[in-house]
């Protein structure tokens, strides 16, 4: 049977012209597509040569580099399970996931070298390497002595790949497991709808620890033999100025709308691009509509999630139907959505109710969490995404909400319950709530309104301050509110609504 490894099938469209430049960074450093296959080769046999067990997770927590993209590639070439995790997280959140996913290797940035071994070997990690974003550290050290020879691994298609921590709809982190056959039909499917062709060159400038810079992007431009120009960091007047030299974009809402805000961005910088892809947050009409006016493209908007990868997508191609605003599209070929009423029941065009989505791309579960799981999928076998919406008569889907408790701030998932947990942990808060509210750089960011236990005083930016030294910066609330009471529905529940209202001017 033929091997259903997704780094075999990546490798496959290389082009023939190993010598030919993949990737481009913004450090002016040239890869070559032969020194992809070479690193990749060289880090698979580390990974290798360690005597782990068949899948075993690598879980990564690096700042971005070509070498962290190619640790990716490795994990997969060698038939390991890869687990990115977000810079930004501090000790306690690091401390969940390895606990959690019992990776038996962890690679972290030599600055945190301290502390994330720390936990690692507490948890019982046996290999703990580290790698920098100026290609030093342990990890390239190590594979300096290997081979840069490599027969990819045999996998089946239900083979686990990686693994993405999310929220899901409610609760603590669950790890979505994705397999091989997942992320490899959903980037055969997207090459061909986003009409990928020779020649397109990929600005790279998203983080590569979830879903849309380390599958969407990366894949994208893999599968279809094609260079990308790699930022390390976003910076809009840096787009700008490789635009002339690109085809293709993917970028969060806040990208779009900080490049906005740059003068030189105009139809002239635009001229050779072929496609702005937008998602991972809902994309403003306001940005849209102000996007085509300037560089005169549509930007082609999709919706996908953690467990699911790509769902929708506007279309590329003219002849299906134009690329709407404030939809995320038609569903992807092969890609089964259905809108449900609370009650499990069908509903008719137009009408408002539960995004439910099943597919090849749509992932194996939540790791060691069956229960979690079963919760999640229909009796049916439907995945519930969560998310609110409907089908229009054309087949445009469109997102009006969420089910999920859920903040979306700058293309991060932001869970009110994990960040009240700290907050009520703080000494004298009796209660909090935490809301999103409109935001004109993030799309949406987190308010948090706090009630002090009696005879207590506390002090809005001191909560701020020390929630700071606790979790990723993008899920610290951007102000938060000491009050008396929060308003309550007969049942006592706090009505997160009114709050939301009461604070929707905030930033406007
Ligand atoms: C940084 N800050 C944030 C965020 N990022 N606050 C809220 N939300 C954020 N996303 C904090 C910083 O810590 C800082 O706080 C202050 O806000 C200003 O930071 P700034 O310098 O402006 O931030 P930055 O470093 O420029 O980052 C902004 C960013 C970044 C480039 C928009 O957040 C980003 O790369 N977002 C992309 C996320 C992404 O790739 N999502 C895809 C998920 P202080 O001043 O207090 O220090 S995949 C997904 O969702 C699905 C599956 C899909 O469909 O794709
Ligand atoms: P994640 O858990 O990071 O995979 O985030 C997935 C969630 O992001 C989805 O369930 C949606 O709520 C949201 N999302 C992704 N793309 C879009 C989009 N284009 N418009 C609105 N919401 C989106």
């Amino acid at each position: 049977m033929r091997n259903q490894n997704l780094f075999a099938a990546l490798r496959e469209c290389f082009p023939a012209d190993l010598d030919a430049v993949s990737v481009e960074t913004d450090n002016a450093l040239a890869y070559s597509w032969r020194d992809l296959e070479r690193g990749t080769a060289m880090l698979a046999n580390l990974l290798a040569s360690l005597g782990l067990p068949a899948g075993a997770r690598v879980a990564v927590q690096v700042e971005k580099s070509v070498e962290a993209m190619m640790l990716y590639l490795a994990t997969l070439r060698a038939g390991f399970v890869f687990l990115p995790l977000n810079t930004a997280y501090q000790s306690a959140e690091i401390e969940y996931f390895i606990g959690n996913a019992e990776p038996a290797v962890v690679v972290c940035s030599p600055k945190n070298f301290g502390w994330v071994s720390k936990i690692a070997f507490k948890a019982g990690t046996g290999n703990v390497f580290t790698l920098g974003d100026d290609r030093t550290g342990s990890l390239l050290e190590r594979a300096a002595h290997c081979s840069d020879r490599h027969e990819v691994a045999v996998n089946a298609q239900d083979d686990l790949a990686a693994i993405l921590y999310t929220s899901g709809t409610t609760g603590r982190s669950k790890g979505a497991m994705l397999s091989h056959g997942n992320l490899l039909s959903n980037a055969r499917v997207l090459k061909n709808y986003w009409g990928w062709t020779p020649g397109d060159v990929l600005i790279h400038a998203l983080p590569i620890f979830h879903v849309h810079g380390l599958f969407v992007a990366i894949h994208g431009a893999l599968i279809n033999g094609s260079k990308m120009i790699w930022l390390a960091r976003f910076d809009p007047k840096r787009v700008i100025r490789k635009m002339p030299e690109a085809t293709v974009f993917m970028g969060v809402p806040t990208l779009y709308v900080r490049m906005l805000a740059d003068p030189a961005l105009d139809r002239h910088t635009a001229r050779n691009m072929r496609l702005f892809i937008a998602g991972s947050a809902p994309l403003l009409i306001e940005t849209f509509n102000e996007w085509r006016e300037r560089t005169g493209h549509t930007i082609l908007e999709r919706y996908g999630m953690s467990e699911t990868i790509m769902l929708t997508s506007n279309p590329y191609d003219a002849s299906t139907g134009e690329r709407r605003g404030g939809t995320v599209g038609f569903p992807l070929p092969g890609v089964g959505l259905r809108v449900r009423g609370d009650e499990g029941q069908d509903l008719p065009t137009d009408q408002i109710g539960n995004i439910q989505v099943r597919g090849p791309n749509v992932f194996k579960g939540y790791w060691r969490m069956p229960e979690k799981t079963s919760e999640e999928f229909t009796d049916d076998g439907w995945f519930k995404t969560g998310d609110v919406g409907k089908i229009d008569g054309h087949g445009y889907v469109t997102i009006v909400g969420r089910s999920k408790d859920l903040i979306i701030s700058g293309g991060y998932n932001v869970y009110p319950a994990e960040i009240e947990g700290y907050i009520n942990g703080i000494p004298g808060v009796a209660e909090s709530a935490l809301v999103g509210v409109p935001h004109p750089d993030f799309g949406e960011v987190g308010v948090a309104v706090v009630i002090a236990k009696p005879g207590v005083k506390l002090d809005g930016n001191e909560i701020v301050a020390r929630l700071k030294s606790q979790l990723a910066n993008f899920k610290i609330p951007k102000r938060c509110f000491v009050v008396d009471e929060l308003p309550r529905n007969t049942m006592g529940k706090v009505q997160k609504n009114l709050l939301r209202e009461q604070h929707r001017q905030l930033f406007s």
